[in-house]
């Protein structure tokens, strides 16, 4: 398939402000690329793609950048800036599907406009889910693509989609990494780490409490995406608790990441899938994590790490002292089995494939 993938409007892909949504889009552009798609990127100005997504075009846009949507509040109206990078980025793709024979669309923003569109162009128009509910604009929107034709929605995780009330079963497509990238840690230091953009919706307090309650360090990885919480989270526990590590890119993230013992994962709201777990875990660091949305899903108690009560602080202390009865090896033999980049790819294709008129060229030929 010939197939246009169009970015988030939130920031440029390579620095951190798109958050889990740049490394679901490397994964899908590499993993379709390797299974003989013709793939176009389609994202914000300054945008770099990865070494692994080389055999893609990369098309970049201007424009003011997309507020962020789940600072908003649920009530919150739709907003469109003035010269926006999301306007920008749908009239290009509206322009470029028709003439340049794209077979499909493959929207990664969570945004009104691209769901809204769908109904109404000719190109199909297929989009990722990268969040559980978080507007009622933005549900409206969802469900509405949803109720006209289901087969254009997919999302990372059950927990995620149940946000939705879905005419059908949902696409439940995961996510891919690869694998090649982490590698596998035996003998870890006596560290507990965290990774995520640093927000209260991540709920870094709680795993905070936990590394200070067992007189531990914690290692924290990811952007600062709000500087008064993280100073609040800081000042919250003994000093030196924290070891603030910063952003950093998947080759340095992943060899700091699998030295940790235990990676604890604290989400305050329903994250769609957690790639932060599973990056861990492609170490063989176990993951202690609440029973909540996405990593609820992902971490099978013993066999990849362990499962807490959202929100009880004593019980994460608890498990993250247990956590060194998990086996690191299986750990990683568990991404391997469901979050390989291959895994992934052929998940995306069955379900593109599945969504479009069988009349539309599959693989490279045209078929009848
Ligand atoms: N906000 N408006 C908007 N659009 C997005 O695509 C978006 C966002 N916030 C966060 C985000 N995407 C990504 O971090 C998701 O992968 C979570």
């Amino acid at each position: 398939m010939k197939l246009l993938v169009v970015s988030t409007p939130v920031g440029p892909l390579g620095s951190g402000r798109g958050g889990g949504v740049e490394l679901t889009l490397t994964g899908l552009v590499a993993g379709l690329l390797q299974r003989g798609h013709e793939l176009t990127v389609l994202a914000a100005q300054g945008s770099e793609l990865s070494l692994a997504c080389a055999g893609a075009a990369l098309w970049t846009c201007p424009g003011a950048l997309q507020p962020s949507c789940q600072h908003q509040g649920r009530e919150a109206p739709v907003t469109l800036p003035a010269g926006g990078l999301l306007a920008n980025l749908w009239r290009r793709t509206l322009e470029a599907a028709p003439r340049d024979r794209f077979d499909a669309v493959l929207n990664l923003a969570y945004d009104w406009l691209p769901f809204w569109l769908t109904p109404s162009v000719a190109v199909p128009i297929f989009h990722l889910v990268s969040m559980g509910s978080v507007s009622r604009a933005m549900d409206a929107v969802i469900i509405e693509v949803a109720a006209w034709d289901q087969r254009r929605l997919a999302f990372h995780t059950q927990a995620q989609a149940a946000d939705f009330s879905l005419p059908s079963r949902p696409v439940v497509v995961g996510n891919g990494f690869d694998l090649e990238a982490y590698s596998f840690c035996a003998e870890p230091e006596p560290l507990l780490g965290w990774v995520g953009r640093i927000a209260p919706e991540k709920g870094l307090e709680d795993a905070a409490a936990a590394a200070a309650q067992l007189g531990e360090r914690l290692a924290v990885w990811g952007l600062v995406e709000d500087a008064a919480y993280a100073a609040a989270v800081e000042a919250s526990v003994p000093a030196g608790t924290l070891d603030w590590r910063g952003f950093l890119p998947t080759a340095e993230l992943q060899r700091q990441l699998g030295r940790c013992r235990a990676l604890l994962n604290t989400p305050k709201w329903n994250e769609a899938y957690g790639n932060v777990v599973v990056e861990a875990m492609a170490c063989g660091v176990p993951v202690v994590a609440y029973r909540r949305g996405g990593p609820g899903e992902l971490v099978e108690p013993g066999v990849n790490g362990l499962l807490v009560e959202p929100d009880d602080v004593a019980a994460l202390t608890l498990a993250a002292q247990a956590a060194v009865a998990v086996d690191r090896r299986g750990c990683r033999e568990w991404v391997e089995r469901h979050a390989s980049r291959q895994a992934f790819a052929a998940r995306l294709e069955a379900w593109l494939q599945g969504g479009l008129p069988p009349s539309r060229t599959i693989g490279s030929q045209a078929v009848a």
